[in-house]
């Protein structure tokens, strides 16, 4: 997965400065805060697309996500990188994410604060080109339903981190069923605690172990690319 997002992007992005953006990449990857900053104002000065600097936080954060899966990044690492990249989404002009046509609600249920995997999995969302309404952290039931309506959602994206909280998924998938919104609309949970079996059992579409195939069965259940 991972090869293929790199080599479209390096495709993509052949001939465009790519010393500047290639160091995007790189600066998310180690995870430093001046470095991403310093990497993208040098790429925006020397007048490289927010389009191409995009994918190039795209790769970063593909890379990130990897990072931790493999042990090769802590925890605390990738929190500092997603933090900084999500503070500084809304500089880019919208457009330069592309726009797929789907739309996603996400959040961390009630009761739970652990933000790092749900902003790292909303941002590739964005950058992605999906149009993301990231609830937050801590998110009541009845918060994600009416999300879910307002925003006509395709696909409800569900984290919980602690056991304790992993049967607010449930909860919820429960109360989509009932109010009849279920149908048309794929939910999606994952999380530390969270196995394929647990998704199974409360009747979720999909569970993904990391942001990387997160994305990859999002696209492939919505049919995008
Ligand atoms: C960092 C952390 C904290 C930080 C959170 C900071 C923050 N802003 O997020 C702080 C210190 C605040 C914290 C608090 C607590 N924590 Co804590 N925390 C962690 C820790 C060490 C890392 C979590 C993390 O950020 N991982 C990195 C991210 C990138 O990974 P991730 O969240 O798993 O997300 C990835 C995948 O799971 C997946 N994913 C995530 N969500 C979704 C959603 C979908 C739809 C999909 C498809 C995929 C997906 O993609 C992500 C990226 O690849 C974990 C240990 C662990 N190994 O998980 C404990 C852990 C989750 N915490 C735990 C506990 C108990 C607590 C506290 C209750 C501690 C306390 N006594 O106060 C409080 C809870 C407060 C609350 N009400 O929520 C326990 C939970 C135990 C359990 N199984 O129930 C853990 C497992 C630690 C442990 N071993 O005991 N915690």
């Amino acid at each position: 997965m991972e090869n293929n997002v790199e080599n479209n992007i390096k495709n993509n992005t052949e001939n465009k400065n790519a010393d500047e953006i290639l160091q995007i990449a790189e600066s998310i990857y180690k995870c430093d805060k001046d470095l991403i900053e310093k990497s993208i104002d040098e790429a925006r000065i020397k007048k490289v697309s927010d389009k191409y600097i995009i994918e190039e936080i795209t790769k970063g954060l593909l890379k990130v996500s990897n990072g931790l899966a493999d042990g090769k990044l802590y925890m605390s690492q990738a929190g500092i990188a997603t933090k900084f990249v999500d503070s500084i989404m809304n500089k880019f002009d919208k457009k330069s994410f592309g726009n797929n046509g789907k739309t996603i609600v996400i959040g961390t249920v009630e009761g739970d604060i652990h933000d790092i995997g749900k902003t790292l999995l909303s941002i590739m969302f964005k950058t992605s080109g999906f149009n993301v309404y990231d609830l937050g952290t801590d998110v009541s039931n009845e918060n994600f339903i009416e999300a879910v309506q307002k925003y006509d959602a395709d696909l409800l994206s569900l984290s919980a981190l602690m056991t304790i909280t992993m049967i607010k998924q449930k909860e919820i998938i429960d109360e989509l069923n009932e109010k009849g919104l279920k149908e048309n609309l794929i939910v999606m949970v994952g999380g530390s605690p969270v196995t394929k079996d647990w998704a199974k059992e409360i009747g979720a579409d999909f569970y993904a172990e990391n942001a990387a195939s997160a994305i990859k069965i999002a696209k492939e259940a919505l049919g995008v690319k």
